[in-house]
């Protein structure tokens, strides 16, 4: 045990609680015929909890944690503090970054061995515990090597420690039984056009990713592979920019089958669509696979991965996944990290209750939407003329703008709008919020 966390006892559930517990989380709660941890399935990002020092543009560390430094001894220490707030929280997951959890070496084989040592640690400590690994991923951003790209770099040798990377990222999270693999693609993409050949950086992201998914069935990994889309940040422009996008990138390099979405809510506010948007689309081209929880700063612009606490927001996002059938392999990832001056332990564990909660309350407000049922109940009936015969017949094909137009000439009166009655849906999602 460190002394980390010290005078933090295990966080329960207890509504009536003036002090720190969850007062809507409560993991045992049966909602829609699931236990709400299984809806929910809770994720602590290591790098935001543990690898972030808490810099901005303006000035450096602010948390100075005592496992923060390049040594196998520290990643050991920061790994038994991890746990210990997963054993607090009772959380039912985590991810990680290669770089969140092992100090770089002096060569690829050294940061290899340093990683495979940390995740044997891992390993030892899941043996037994609830924690299990939501996903792992590489962080194929931070290091300068990868500062023009990873898979989509110019030089073919940082493609190949990309692969080669990748590679050992996928089978350390299937030896530790990760439910997925991550890849985000914060490099891929430019700064500026006058020096970037964007049709052959696209085809080679294509022929990684390919890689990617042989690799996988080849190793029996049985998670999904997700790709999480974000427009810009830290590259000007990402070519994963959202779900749509990305959608069109894997139907070109016959991947859609493959790979779903890992969506994250700032990343859509990024790319100028909301969460539910972003959650919306992915169900309707069948892609939703995991979600990374966090809430952008709306006026200033960034990624600044606040904690999500936005309920009414978080009911609209739950509704959605519930839509979508809700997770199989995937889940909520708190993708979201402390603001700077939120130096205390208790803060950390603050963060995700205070969450958690929200979360729990987004999804018991999105339950009631679905029980009631007039949302849905509305959109089908707005579209229900394509259930007739004649009309359905349109989109198999049975028809042509001839046809089309011959039956409108023939019709006495024009189509009669009607009321799209929105402030109506609007007062309908209050009541449940
Ligand atoms: C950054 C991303 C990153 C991914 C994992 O904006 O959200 O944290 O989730 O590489
Ligand atoms: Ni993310
Ligand atoms: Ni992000």
């Amino acid at each position: 045990m460190t002394d980390f966390f010290k005078g933090i006892t295990p966080l329960r559930y207890d509504p009536s609680s003036t002090d720190l517990a969850f007062r809507h989380y409560n993991p045992d709660e049966i909602v829609m015929g699931k236990r709400m941890e299984e809806h929910l399935r809770f994720a602590v990002a290591y790098w935001h909890s543990f690898a972030w020092p808490g810099g901005d543009p303006f000035g450096g560390e602010t948390f100075e944690r005592p496992w923060f430094g390049n040594t196998m001894d520290l990643a050991r220490m920061k790994a038994d503090v991890a746990f210990e707030m997963f054993d607090l929280l009772n959380v039912p997951f985590f991810c990680w970054h290669d770089a969140d959890i092992r100090p770089e070496g002096d060569s690829f084989a050294e940061s290899l061995r340093n990683f495979e040592e940390i995740i044997d640690y891992f390993g030892a400590k899941m043996d037994g515990a609830k924690t299990k690994l939501l996903w792992g991923t590489a962080n194929m951003f931070s290091h300068r090597r990868f500062m023009s790209g990873a898979a989509t770099n110019p030089d073919p040798d940082v493609f190949a420690w990309s692969a080669a990377t990748v590679k050992a990222c996928m089978d350390a999270t299937h030896k530790l039984d990760g439910q997925n693999y991550v890849l985000w693609g914060g490099r891929e993409g430019y700064e500026t056009l006058l020096n970037t050949d964007m049709k052959r950086e696209r085809q080679n992201a294509g022929r990684f990713l390919q890689m990617a998914v042989e690799y996988k069935h080849k190793i029996g990994f049985k998670g999904a592979i997700l790709i999480e889309p974000k427009p810009q940040e830290p590259s000007k422009h990402q070519y994963d920019f959202d779900v749509a996008t990305v959608y069109g990138f894997l139907k070109a390099y016959g991947l859609e089958n493959e790979i779903k979405m890992n969506i994250e809510q700032g990343h859509a506010i990024l790319a100028g669509h909301s969460f539910e948007h972003e959650l919306h689309m992915a169900r309707a081209l069948g892609i939703f696979g995991s979600v990374d929880m966090n809430r952008n700063d709306y006026q200033c612009g960034w990624d600044t991965d606040h904690f999500g606490m936005n309920v009414p927001e978080l009911a609209l996002a739950y509704y959605e996944i519930l839509m979508a059938g809700g997770f199989t392999t995937g889940g909520t990832n708190f993708d979201a990290k402390l603001r700077r001056q939120s130096l205390d332990p208790v803060d950390l564990i603050q963060a995700h209750v205070g969450s958690a909660d929200a979360l729990a309350r987004g999804l018991k407000g999105a339950v009631e939407m679905m029980e009631d049922g007039r949302l849905k109940g509305f959109v089908e009936d707005r579209y229900a003329g394509w259930k007739k015969p004649e009309n359905a017949e349109i989109l198999k094909g049975g028809s042509s703008l001839e046809a089309l137009a011959e039956r409108v000439h023939g019709e006495d009166s024009d189509p009669q709008p009607v009321s799209g009655r929105q402030e109506y849906l609007e007062s309908l999602v209050n009541l449940f919020v």
